[in-house]
């Protein structure tokens, strides 16, 4: 056929150096810039497969999130927004790591495993980050498309976030980038039209970047904020580099503000995205200069709190939950469970498989301590909520819970967790309830914490279950864990391998400082 023709003729010019191999892991792949141009034109050829199977546009993003500057990757978007399923996953890592002469060969495997039918037509939507290398690479996605026949919709230099909601056609919204921040900020300013003098103080947030392409569309979609959120927006591209000493990562790791930012005083709220803009986390020093964390775990707590009160006062009977993963702070779930009684589920590492889990109910609250996450809403819970805001025998109390709830909906990106949208909700619960980022941060007290990676020969020795929470093999491994968290009270420590890096983590947490260290460190030695 004249497609494969033109696909071996075009993969000359994307050629796979000899002996790279490279998993399509929970982010897709990711790695040194120089060695993703064939698993760029690769992944043009998957999409556009991907796109004949399921008859609608796939969306490919080039980015390596918070990682550094020189590194780069890629993943595939389903319709609605979601990573691909595992199937193809492994269909992209068998693409991926084909010998040159071996490509027609792997790509025909899949036509036929997957039953594609070649003469459909094929849409796929390409975006891409700020990085240097980002601009050759979606090109050389663009060419994989082209090759297999398939039509691009545009290489959007853009905030990748929006491509599931756009590749959702308008199921959330009107589906373009304008429609994009007017409905989020729309309902940001219904959600906090009632909330009476709030000061310019409170109405300031200090805002880092992380020099990506939140910061770019941040300043573009300040002016629909209409004052009623005041940014100063620090790490905005214009001088620092890429997730450089900024952004979530480096926040969240390294316990302390990112440079580039203006001198923070004490008890002003600020917060900190990543790279490709789909984590955040909060932070503030307080009067004695001491650095106070607010991650995911406490952002899905505010959030679900604030949820869990406005639907019982609707009087709406919906079943909420929060969706986690092992490495949310013990603190977070003793409260959710013991305090808010709202049900916790845990999940393995990595946005699909909480978002899979978080659809199970009627409204899912999933955060990743991380800062990844966002809020899934069943569509009989929208329907109920919507008519209840529009039912004019109701009384006030429930009314304004109910068009409270729907204002919520609306300032939520539902097809993926995004930074500005996590920040808009949060910013409008803070205002409703009066509340500072100080009274946010004791609603519980974090257990202290570390996490450690360590170096092993091959880190897939280490098999987990109970949502990563033990091992399974190598043997023994789990019950030196056992023996050596018996040691520590208020403890738990696990380990699992990396799926973005060639390391093992592990985790721990105990009452004091000194015991969460000592317990990782003993952790860590088991490991090897
Ligand atoms: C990826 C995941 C993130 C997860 C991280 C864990 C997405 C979009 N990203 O970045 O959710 O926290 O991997 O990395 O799913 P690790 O396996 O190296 O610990
Ligand atoms: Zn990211």
């Amino acid at each position: 056929m004249a497609q494969f023709q033109e696909v071996l003729k075009q993969s000359a010019l994307h050629p796979k150096p000899a002996g790279l191999v490279l998993q399509y892991g929970t982010s897709g792949f990711r790695t040194n810039a120089k060695q993703l141009d064939h698993i760029m034109f690769r992944m043009g050829l998957l999409a556009t497969l991907r796109s004949k199977k399921t008859k609608a546009t796939i969306g490919v993003m080039v980015t390596a999130s918070h990682n550094p500057e020189e590194d780069n990757g890629v993943k595939l978007i389903d319709p609605m927004g979601e990573m691909v399923t595992q199937d193809w996953e492994e269909h992209a890592t068998q693409l991926a790591n084909a010998d040159q002469e071996d490509l027609l060969t792997a790509l025909k495997n899949i036509i036929e495993k997957e039953a594609i039918n070649m003469s459909q037509e094929a849409n796929v939507f390409v975006g891409k980050d700020t990085r240097s290398s980002s601009a050759s690479l979606s090109q050389a996605v663009l060419d994989g498309v082209s090759a297999l026949g398939g039509h691009s919709k545009g290489k959007r230099s853009g905030y990748l976030k929006d491509i599931p909601y756009m590749l959702c056609n308008g199921k959330y919204g009107e589906a373009t980038v304008e429609g994009y921040y007017t409905k989020f900020c729309q309902a940001f300013i219904q959600l906090t039209k009632n909330t009476s003098n709030r000061t310019d103080d409170q109405k300031h947030l200090c805002l880092d970047g992380a020099n990506g392409i939140g910061a770019l569309k941040v300043r573009e979609m300040e002016s629909h904020l209409k004052k009623e959120l005041q940014i100063s927006l620090n790490n905005d591209g214009s001088k620092g580099r890429l997730n450089h000493q900024c952004g979530a990562d480096y926040v969240k790791v390294q316990q302390k503000p990112p440079t580039g930012a203006h001198r923070i005083n004490p008890g002003e709220r600020c917060c900190s995205f990543d790279g490709d803009a789909d984590r955040i986390v909060y932070y503030y020093t307080d009067s004695e200069g001491t650095f106070h964390l607010l991650d995911g775990d406490k952002m899905a707590t505010l959030i679900s709190t604030f949820l869990k009160e406005l639907l019982t006062q609707a009087g709406l009977d919906l079943k909420i939950a929060v969706v986690q993963t092992a490495y949310a702070n013990g603190s977070s779930t003793h409260y959710l469970e013991n305090t808010m009684k709202v049900l916790v589920r845990c999940t393995k590492t990595g946005v699909k498989h909480l978002h899979h889990v978080a659809q199970e109910f009627d409204v899912g609250v999933y955060f990743e301590a991380n800062g990844h996450g966002t809020v899934l809403f069943s569509k009989a819970a929208e329907e109920k909520i919507q008519q209840l805001a529009e039912d004019t025998n109701v009384n006030d109390k429930r009314k304004k819970a109910a068009l409270l709830l729907r204002n919520t909906i609306n300032v939520i990106n539902q097809t993926v967790g995004d930074a500005i949208s996590d920040m808009l909700l949060i910013e409008a619960i803070l205002a409703i309830k009066g509340m500072t980022i100080q009274q946010w941060d004791t609603i519980y007290t974090d257990l202290p914490n570390r996490q450690l990676k360590v170096k092993v020969a091959d880190r897939r020795v280490i098999d987990t279950t109970d949502a990563e929470r033990r091992a399974v093999t190598p043997a023994g491994l789990q019950e030196a864990i056992d023996n050596l968290v018996k040691k520590y009270r208020q403890a738990r420590s696990f380990v699992r391998p990396s799926g973005t890096e060639d390391v093992v983590r592990v985790y721990a947490e105990a009452d004091t400082q000194e015991s969460a260290d000592a317990l990782a460190h003993e952790v860590s030695l088991a490991v090897y």
